[in-house]
């Protein structure tokens, strides 16, 4: 990429934009948020998998702007809850105003007794430009459960997850150690590459 390309993240999570950007820093894009384009949107994710959503997410962006847009869809997978609460992370636990605190510690009390504690964050990411030409990746980040929350780095369920080989959980991490192993740092990764094979084969339409 030999000049900026200025790309929607269609997202209302802040800590993914946050994300988001730390993972591309120093590269040739500019990730700007929906509130940055004078959008508001918060499409319904009715896919059945990461790649339907984020798929859905990108292209409503991508309609209410006309700029090539970027979204994640991204997850918690625990094994011993059949994979739940996978793509209904967001909306996982007590009620519609559950807090990410909320939510951990509703896992926490479903996983009350449970040995089984292996688990893997999922991320999806999409982009999508205004030809339909579409690039996506999705990775994951494997580790486990643990009994109580610690660390306050982070956000989402980070406080509960360990990623193997390690003994901090992710809201122990710096952002830096995060995003090096993480789900949504290698996805992201991965479609930055993609993106920059597809603007240097000229289908920068
Ligand atoms: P948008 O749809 O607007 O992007 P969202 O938060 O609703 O924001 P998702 O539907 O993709 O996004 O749900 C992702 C949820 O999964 C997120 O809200 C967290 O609860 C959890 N999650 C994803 N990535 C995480 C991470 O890196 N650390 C902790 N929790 C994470």
């Amino acid at each position: 990429m030999n000049k900026t390309m200025k790309i929607i993240l269609a997202t209302n999570n802040k800590n993914k934009l946050r994300e988001m950007r730390e993972i591309t820093r120093g590269l040739d894009i500019e990730i700007i948020s929906q509130g940055d384009a004078g959008i508001s949107i918060d499409p319904e994710e009715t896919g059945s998998t990461f790649a339907e959503n984020a798929y859905i997410k990108a292209k409503a962006a991508l309609d209410a702007t006309g700029l090539p847009a970027i979204a994640d869809d991204s997850g918690l997978c625990v094994d011993a809850l059949g994979g739940e609460p996978g793509i209904y992370s967001a909306r996982y636990g007590p009620g519609k105003n559950a807090t990410d605190r909320d939510k951990y510690m509703y896992l926490l009390d479903k996983l009350k007794g449970e040995k089984n504690r292996k688990a893997r964050f999922v991320c999806s990411v999409c982009c999508l430009f205004p030809n339909g030409d579409r690039l996506s990746a999705e990775d994951s980040l494997e580790g486990s459960i643990q009994y109580a929350p610690t660390g306050a780095n982070g956000f989402g369920y980070d406080p509960v997850f360990v990623p193997d080989g390690y003994t901090r959980s992710n809201a122990e991490l710096t952002p830096e150690e995060k995003n090096a192993i993480s789900h949504r740092g290698k996805a992201t990764r991965a479609i930055v590459l993609k993106l920059k094979e597809y603007l240097e084969n000229g289908n920068n339409k």
